[in-house]
């Protein structure tokens, strides 16, 4: 094991003797969701992911070391700074690890942290992606380039409609990621199962995806994957009042000169914020959906 990697017992068990674990980010604990839901969310998603047979393991930076499986006693410390801990992507890793400090880590460093580990699949909400102008500010998470080299699979519930989900799909494919869609042919747009844009495959069962994921190990080339998973419908948010929402926090993002890192949760809270917590509560319905699957395509994975 990376000497910067530390595992908690139970992670380290479940590794141990080849039983199934699932990589969770804290991001979007400390600045993807306000407290106390955020630190709820958490250990709701560690509970279901146990109820699905599958050991979870929450990752972030603390003191320095890169943590795959945490106390609840850090969980709820990453949910209540909230926003004072660093948002912590790839380029943020070696200075908070040097200096041997805290940082909530995105999906592209909890696909680092979960590949150091040995954890082949990871479930969160959205990922990151092209955003809407990227034209002109070159504002693209690295997310994306994450997911084309590091291998490990990553199940969303596709990607909010603050981004563009056409350039998205687009960078994807120039990437060489796979996209699939489960049970859907349709990308999902987080809030809402319908984008209108198509991924590449639909697939039906965990089995399924478990099957398409060992086949990429097996071909040992470099890259993950992306697997999204639609909002069950009775959670879904109205077309018309998310889109709205989205309008808005976006034209002040711009107004106020929000940029690079600060953007995404900016435009997270804000839309929380006009849809009166209609969105959070969504928010937290589609995670727990998504480590459902992940949890079960890890039992797959084990078989
Ligand atoms: N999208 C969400 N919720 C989130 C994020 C994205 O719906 O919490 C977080 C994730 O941690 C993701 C990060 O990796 O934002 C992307 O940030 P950026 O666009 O700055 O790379
Ligand atoms: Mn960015």
């Amino acid at each position: 094991m990376n000497m910067h990697v530390k595992l908690s017992p139970k992670v380290a068990a479940a590794l141990a003797e080849g039983r199934p674990v699932i990589a969770l980010e804290s991001t979007i604990i400390s600045h993807g969701m306000p407290y106390p839901q955020n630190v709820e969310t958490a250990l709701k998603c560690e509970a279901e992911a146990r109820a699905n047979g599958a050991e979870p393991a929450t990752c972030a930076i603390i003191g320095g070391q890169l943590c795959a499986g945490l106390t609840e006693e850090e969980i709820d410390y990453l949910g209540r700074e909230g926003t004072k801990v660093t948002k912590a992507s790839r380029r943020d890793i070696p200075t908070l690890v040097a200096r041997k400090q805290d940082g909530a880590t995105t999906v592209a460093a909890t696909m680092i942290i979960a590949a150091l580990a040995g954890i082949k699949i990871f479930a969160t909400g959205g990922i990151g992606g092209v955003h809407r102008g990227a034209e002109t500010t070159m504002d693209i998470s690295a997310d994306l380039e994450e997911l084309a080299q590091t291998p490990v699979a990553v199940i969303c519930a596709g990607a909010k409609s603050i981004l563009d989900l056409g350039l998205t799909l687009e960078y994807l494919e120039t990437k060489g990621v796979p996209v699939l869609g489960y049970q859907t042919k349709e990308l999902p747009a987080f809030y809402t199962p319908h984008s209108g844009f198509s991924v590449d495959y639909q697939v039906d069962s965990p089995a399924e995806i478990a099957a398409i994921i060992r086949a990429q190990r097996e071909l040992a080339y470099p890259g993950g994957m992306l697997i999204t998973n639609p909002i069950p419908e009775q959670y879904a948010m109205p077309a018309d009042q998310i889109n709205a929402a989205i309008g808005q926090a976006l034209k002040e993002a711009d107004e106020q000169g929000v940029k690079g890192k600060a953007i995404t949760p900016f435009l997270l809270a804000r839309v929380c914020e006009l849809t009166g917590g209609e969105s959070l509560a969504s928010n937290i319905q589609l995670v727990l959906n998504n480590v459902r699957l992940a949890s079960k395509v890890a039992v797959e994975l084990n078989k």
